[in-house]
């Protein structure tokens, strides 16, 4: 057999059909001094978005079953799916042993896990949960941080608020007509479907890369009296009321539009169908909600993350989302992501600074 010193020893780790699990292992290969925590832990998040899926697979039976009501009919409690998410990811993270600090949508302050360990994980357990009774996309969502001094100090809330340029892993989940798990950890954005015959994640969207600019927009149109002249005035230019050219940046081609509207009410649903279409999708701040609706360390920063590392941009309408410091573990966030030229545009409308 003639010598095969082209075929590299190990498998790239972008190669479609490669398992989640070697994907992150094969990252770990390639980064100096690794350990294998953050691959057990990402690992450890794998299982337990595994054990979510397999509950919000039969979301409705249970209710077929008569499953809904306070109890089962074993005469057990039986939780609501946010709550039953929240508590799988707590003890699975638990038993890593990786985790020292845990935020959750669902806690009202940050756990601390485990006094050694390197890593905080903030999630949303089950994002979109007003969309479970109508069976629409749901998903979960979460980014990793690195505390600084793991050996001096106990964890504590100032290792969570961090800006999201320090984040090493960020993922979703989008509990759609398949299961499908996007994971960055800072090279680049990579979506990995699930085979629920084997119960494993194959890589089936490698480095994805969102498209320069779009052709929709998804934003709650229901909140446009509460918007600012400058969001109105936006969403008419988007829905081609407003016929003023406009360029993204310098030399570059008019958007044309009207653009088509999507919106389906899951962050997790939107943006995953915005990385991969490209086009916009923004919550913005209002009347109602001064500082937006969306929380920053568990919605916005992770998905900032994940659009950036696939060339798409990320921002509160004026700044840059992974530069924002947080003050608290809750904060909520204006949220404008999608494809360059179109993020730049609404930025343009907010900021009055036009490219001429
Ligand atoms: P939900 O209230 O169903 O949990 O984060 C909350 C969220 O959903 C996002 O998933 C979604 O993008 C947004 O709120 C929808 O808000 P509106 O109903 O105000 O449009």
């Amino acid at each position: 057999m003639a010598e095969s010193s082209s075929i590299p020893s190990i498998r790239p780790a972008h190669v479609v059909g490669t398992t989640l699990r070697e994907h992150v292992l094969q990252d770990m290969h390639a980064a100096p001094g690794a350990t294998g925590e953050f691959t057990s832990l990402l690992n450890h998040i794998s299982l337990a978005i595994r054990i979510i899926n397999s509950r919000v697979r039969a979301a409705g039976l249970a209710g077929l079953l008569g499953y809904t009501g306070e109890t089962n009919v074993q005469g057990e409690a039986v939780q609501k799916l946010d709550a039953f998410s929240n508590e799988v990811l707590l003890n699975v993270l638990d038993r890593s042993g990786h985790c020292g600090l845990i935020g959750s949508e669902e806690l009202d302050d940050a756990q601390i896990n485990n006094n050694h360990a390197k890593y905080v994980v903030l999630f949303d357990p089950l994002d979109g949960s007003s969309n479970i009774d109508t069976n629409v996309g749901i998903g979960t969502i979460f980014a990793v941080l690195r505390r600084s001094e793991p050996k001096l100090t106990r964890p504590n809330l100032a290792d969570a608020l961090r800006p999201g340029r320090e984040i090493v892993a960020a993922g979703y989940v989008l509990y759609g007509p398949s299961t499908v798990f996007v994971l960055s950890t800072g090279q680049g954005t990579h979506g990995f479907t699930l085979d629920p015959a084997i119960g494993e994640f194959f890589l089936s969207h490698p480095d994805i890369r969102v498209p320069a600019r779009g052709s929709c927009f998804s934003v709650n149109e229901g909140n446009f009296s509460r918007w600012s002249p400058e969001i109105q005035n936006w969403a008419r230019w988007i829905k081609g009321e407003d016929s003023t050219v406009i360029v993204p940046s310098e030399g570059a081609e008019p958007l044309k539009t009207p653009y088509g509207a999507r919106y389906v009410g899951s962050l997790v649903a939107d943006a995953h169908r915005t990385l991969i279409k490209g086009g916009i999708f923004a919550y913005p701040a209002d009347s109602k909600s001064k500082n937006g609706k969306l929380r920053l360390l568990y919605e916005a920063n992770p998905m900032a993350f994940l659009f950036e590392q696939a060339g798409g941009m990320a921002t509160n309408g004026k700044d840059r989302i992974l530069e924002i410091m947080p003050t608290e573990l809750h904060q909520r966030v204006p949220l404008v992501l999608g494809s360059r030229d179109d993020v730049s545009v609404f930025r343009q409308f907010v900021t009055g600074e036009r490219v001429k």
